[in-house]
Order: C-alpha cells, then sequence, then structure tokens
C-alpha cells in the first residue's frame, strides 16, 4: 500500500505541468504600429520584469526605419529620460517606478506621444500553495520511504506517505485549476473601472485633413478626433489591437490610391497622420480601431483633393485597378470560385515574392471594399509565413469589389490590388 501511494504520489510530481505554463500579461511585449517619417514602423516596448531597471525599445522597420528620438516620461513623479532607437539599435531607458508612463516618439518632424503602463508580474498567490504543497509532499515523501525502509510495521510510514499524497494532490489541483483561478493584478496596473459592467459608449469621430483641401502632390495632415458619444470629451482608452492604436485605411474613390496606415497620437484622442495623393477627387478614409470596454469599432470619413489631373470619379476602377496590379511587384491572385457567390465564402490566394514575415501579428491582411465605398472589410491570413497567402472572405452583397491584399517582406510592404465581380 505505501509503495502504491509513493508511486502515484512520484506520478503526480513528474505528471504537473510547470507553474510557468500561465501566461502572464505583464510579461507580454507591447508592440505598436506607426506610420512617421514617411516608414512604416513597429515599436516594441519590451516587457519589464523588475523595476527600478531597464525598459528595452526596438523598432521594427518595414523595410527601414529612420533613427527615432525617445522620450521617456513617468506620470508618476515627472521623471523623464530619453533615449535612441534605430533598427538594430535597441534603446535602453531606466524606469523607476511601475504605472503609467508616455513614451514621446519623434522622426522627420513628427512626434507620437504613446502612452501605457509598466507592468510587472508580482506572481500569483496560487504559485505559494503550488510550490508549498510540492516542497511539504518531497519532505514527507523522503521521510515516508526512510521511515518504511526501517520501519516494518508500517504504519507510520503510511501516514507520513499519505499526507504527503495530500500535499501532492493539493498542488496538482491548483496547476490544473489555475487558468481558472483569480490571478493577482500585476505591479503598475490600472485599477478596475467601475463601468466596465456596461462598457463605454462608441466612439465619434471627426475625419478632418489640414490643409482643409489639400492640393494634389502636396503633402497633408489626415487627422482623426475621437469623442465620446455621451460625454462629447476626447476618447483616449484605445486599446492597442492588431499590433495599433488605429489602422486608417485612404482609398481614392476609384481604388487606384490606397494607403493602410497607423496614425500618430499627437493629443488625447488625436490621431494624425502625413499623406500625399496623387490626383484630384473625393477620397474614403476608414478607421479600424477599439476602445476599452467597447469592442472593435469602424469608422468613415472623406475629404477631397484639389489640382489639375483626372479625377478620381471620372476613371475607371476595374481598368485602373487591373493595370495596377499588373504594375504590382509580386502576387498571382486566384479567387475560388472564380464567380464567388454573395454570403458564401471565397478563397482568396496570393502568390508571394520573396519571404513574408510577420506584420501586425499577421502573415498578410485582405482588405476588400465595395466599388461605392459603403462596406468595408478586413480578414487575415493566419497560417505560417510562406510563399502563399490564403484568405477566406464572404462577400456580403452582389456588385463590384475593390481589393488589395497586403504582406510584408524584407523589402518592405506589398499591396496587391485586384477587384471582383460577385453576381446577383
Ligand atoms: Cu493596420
Amino acid at each position: 500500500m505505501t509503495r502504491l501511494l509513493c508511486l502515484v504520489a512520484l506520478l503526480l510530481v513528474a505528471l504537473a505541468p510547470p507553474a510557468a505554463a500561465h501566461v502572464v500579461k505583464a510579461g507580454a511585449d507591447l508592440r505598436i504600429a506607426q506610420t512617421i517619417a514617411g516608414s512604416e514602423l513597429t515599436l516594441v516596448i519590451k516587457a519589464t520584469t523588475r523595476v527600478p531597471g531597464p525598459l528595452r525599445v526596438e523598432v521594427i522597420g518595414f523595410p527601414t526605419a529612420p533613427g527615432l528620438s525617445l522620450r521617456l516620461r513617468s506620470m508618476a513623479d515627472g521623471r523623464v529620460v530619453q533615449g535612441t532607437v534605430a533598427p538594430g539599435r535597441p534603446a535602453q531607458l531606466g524606469v523607476e517606478e511601475t504605472g503609467p508612463h508616455e513614451l514621446t516618439v519623434s522622426a522627420g518632424g513628427e512626434s507620437a506621444v504613446l502612452p501605457f503602463r509598466v507592468l510587472v508580474d508580482r506572481g500569483s498567490g496560487w504559485e505559494f500553495l503550488i510550490y508549498g504543497g510540492l516542497f511539504v509532499a518531497g519532505l514527507l515523501l523522503v521521510g515516508g520511504l526512510l521511515t518504511g525502509a526501517f520501519n516494518r510495521r508500517g504504519r507510520p510510514a503510511f501516514v507520513v506517505t499519505a499526507v504527503a499524497a495530500a500535499g501532492v494532490a493539493v498542488a496538482a489541483l491548483v496547476v490544473v485549476l489555475e487558468p481558472w483561478l483569480p490571478a493577482g493584478a500585476p505591479d503598475g496596473a490600472e485599477p478596475r473601472p467601475t463601468d466596465s459592467a456596461i462598457g463605454r459608449p462608441y466612439v465619434q469621430r471627426v475625419v478632418t485633413t489640414v490643409p482643409a483641401r489639400p492640393a494634389v502632390g502636396e503633402e497633408f495632415v489626415t487627422r482623426v478626433e475621437l469623442f465620446d458619444g455621451s460625454t462629447g470629451r476626447p476618447v483616449d482608452d484605445l486599446t492597442i489591437h492588431h499590433e495599433a492604436m488605429a489602422h486608417l485605411v485612404v482609398t481614392s474613390e476609384d481604388g487606384r490610391y490606397f494607403r493602410h496606415v497607423h496614425p500618430l497620437r499627437t493629443a488625447p484622442g488625436c490621431l494624425e497622420v502625413r499623406l500625399r495623393a496623387d490626383r484630384p477627387g473625393r477620397y474614403l478614409a476608414y478607421v479600424e480601431l477599439e476602445r476599452t470596454d467597447s469592442g472593435g469599432q469602424l469608422l468613415t470619413g472623406s475629404f477631397t483633393v484639389t489640382g489639375p489631373g483626372k479625377s478620381t470619379s471620372e476613371s475607371n476602377a476595374t481598368s485602373d485597378v487591373a493595370d495596377q496590379a499588373a504594375a504590382a511587384p509580386g502576387g498571382t491572385v486566384t479567387v475560388t470560385p472564380a464567380v464567388p457567390q454573395a454570403g458564401r465564402p471565397a478563397t482568396v490566394e496570393v502568390s508571394t515574392s520573396g519571404t513574408t514575415r510577420p506584420w501586425l501579428g499577421m502573415a498578410g491582411h485582405l482588405i476588400v471594399r465595395s466599388q461605392d465605398g459603403q462596406f468595408l472589410g478586413h480578414v487575415h491570413e493566419m497560417g505560417t509565413p510562406g510563399s502563399r497567402l490564403r484568405f477566406t472572405f464572404s462577400f456580403p452583397a452582389p456588385g463590384r469589389y475593390l481589393a488589395w491584399t497586403q504582406y510584408a517582406t524584407d523589402r518592405g510592404i506589398t499591396t496587391v490590388p485586384f477587384t471582383v465581380e460577385v453576381p446577383r
């Protein structure tokens, strides 16, 4: 009996997964895509393990990124540290405290102010039970085995081994149940909002440009101002989703112009990005974002570019996009079935030129707009990076769609445009 219990206890110890298996958000890197100084880059604020200590910041460029100057400010005591970061040259900024900080990122006369929290995992209280239980069990097991070896009657050994087995059982139970047990908040975490049960109102937006009527060929600022639907105050609680605070897609009416960019937070509730349009006419803007406790949202807006040339509404969308596709550096697009049905999943496959690398957390992106601009869809390639991207997309209704697939390689971000006709 004693031997059987020992065997069971040993098996439990051997089979229990390591306590580190649980996911601690405090230990995760924060990745934020930014379009700055004409470059697309991802800023990586590495997870901190101790405070005071170094905060590591890296930058990934698509394909390259300018050198960025960094300014880290603690919101608790106002302490400021500065540094620079470039691809392959990470920055180390000293942090004294956990809690709210602001990282100002500047390059080419542009700046973004990124609020974030320095979090350090305290470890969950449950770990104490796991390691405590295993420790006690280990001690008693050894004791039990020794007592069993020197005591022929075996009763004390039985008791000791039974207690050891109970210790192991408690530890194993906590290991198994840990994903469902409440975890302690990390150091520096935001206090739980009291209104989280009902959620926050959707964001209202105003999309404007500076100047108000940009001219063809000239750089202008696209500004997205976000307001709370009920208080009218600026919305400054966006959560990072798909590695960005907001994803902005700007297309000309005919689809010939397409930009997928990640605006800079220039002030609370204010996002800005610099663009340059190549033809006059109407442009449509779509903003994908997610507000804390409010879910994802798609906001739309439009603006007009003035100047000489063929207007964005005069050209034939299909032929222009086809010309553009022919000129694209890589990618043969295959849609299956060749004539997709409305409301039924279709498969879009794109052959890539070069090995893809993850961008915005995915191997590839497919963005689909109805010709009239009333609909915008966005799906991801979820597979592993390779030479072929595959998307599943359901066109919502009959009509003509303008579509763009995007992926990143070492040479930069490739956009492959194509059109799809969905019959009645
Ligand atoms: Cu994006």
